[in-house]
């Protein structure tokens, strides 16, 4: 019994293609495993039987799951799991052709903050501007931050060699070069047009699920459309500060405990804007999620 374990790439029906150190196999969940297993998604790691009936593998188990993307249910309440086990996401943005937009990308951070998902930036296209000022930026704010060419090869083997062995969400602005930055890692990835950038069609209320996609230097990458929409939603505005690393040594520190950090005397934070510690747009970046969180109207609205 239990001698396989796996992972799963996709879910078919009730059949799941779940890649193992012996190959890509299918299988099912039966009977009672069945009703005591919770939803399975991509990126969960299961426990398979060694003997397939036709070629249908037995799913017998399934391993703690060290992080959860869950999308919440159109019209309904709760939420639904998109994916398990994802250990990292990268922000692409390109430096220009596309402008880089700031408070999309801080955005991307918090989902991948609040979903407790470790998170870096790929800043793209640096051969047509080195784009200092937002790698610096980001950087300071406490984030590994890749800057490539996919058009001089710059970088690319130093973002490459971070995928190696680990599940991985690659995120970002349509045309920032995350297609082109994947096929420069790996020729021939057959990832959704549009990858992860939401533009796959869907009618209401259906759900296009996430697929993973093993690479072959080892590692897997999560294709799931429309990242943006999910996770934030789920943060407790209290605990959107924490979501920005660079403010997290100031929680607490601000003269009123319940303090928001908008416009309350004696904010830590806003303290440490004033003294150049911690850049502006970031602090914006957090009003206006919050502003979103709070379910208040935008100011452009
Ligand atoms: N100059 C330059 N152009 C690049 C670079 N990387 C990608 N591009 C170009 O930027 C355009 C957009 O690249 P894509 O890879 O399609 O961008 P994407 O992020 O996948 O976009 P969506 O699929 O729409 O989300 C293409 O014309 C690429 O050839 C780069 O490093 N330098
Ligand atoms: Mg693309
Ligand atoms: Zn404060």
């Amino acid at each position: 019994m239990s001698g396989l374990l796996g992972t799963i790439l996709e879910r078919d029906g009730s059949v799941y293609r779940i890649a193992t150190a012996e190959g890509e196999i299918r299988a099912v969940l039966r009977g009672k495993v069945k009703r005591e297993t919770p939803r399975l998604v991509v990126g969960d790691r299961v426990h398979l039987d060694t003997d397939a009936t036709g070629d249908l593998h037995g799913i017998t188990g399934i391993e703690p799951r060290t992080t959860l993307l869950e999308r919440r249910v159109p019209d309904g309440r709760g939420a639904r799991p998109v994916a398990a086990n994802i250990d990292q996401v990268f922000v692409v943005t390109a430096s220009t052709h596309p402008e880089p937009i700031p408070q999309l990308i801080d955005r991307l951070l918090v989902v991948a903050e609040a979903n407790e998902i470790a998170a870096a930036v790929v800043v793209n296209k640096v051969e047509l501007d080195r784009g200092e000022a937002l790698v610096d930026r980001l950087r300071r704010a406490g984030y590994r931050v890749y800057p490539t060419s996919v058009r001089t090869g710059e970088g690319v083997e130093a973002f490459a060699t971070a995928l190696i062995g680990r599940i991985s969400v690659v995120t970002g602005p349509s045309g920032a070069g995350k297609s082109s930055l994947l096929n420069a890692v790996q020729p021939g990835l057959h990832l959704r047009t549009g990858l992860l950038s939401a533009r796959v069609a869907r009618g209401k209320n259906t759900t296009v699920s996430a697929v993973m996609i093993p690479l072959a230097a080892g590692g897997f990458l999560v294709d799931t459309p429309g990242f943006s929409d999910v996770g934030l939603w789920a943060i407790d505005p209290k605990e959107l500060a924490s979501c920005f690393p660079e403010f997290r040594p100031h929680i607490g520190e601000c003269r009123f405990g319940d303090c928001r950090h908008l416009t309350e005397p004696g904010c830590s934070i806003a303290a440490a804007v004033a003294a150049g510690e911690i850049a502006a747009d970031r602090l914006e970046s957090y009003r206006v999620l919050l502003a979103e969180l709070e379910g208040e109207p935008e100011e452009w609205e």
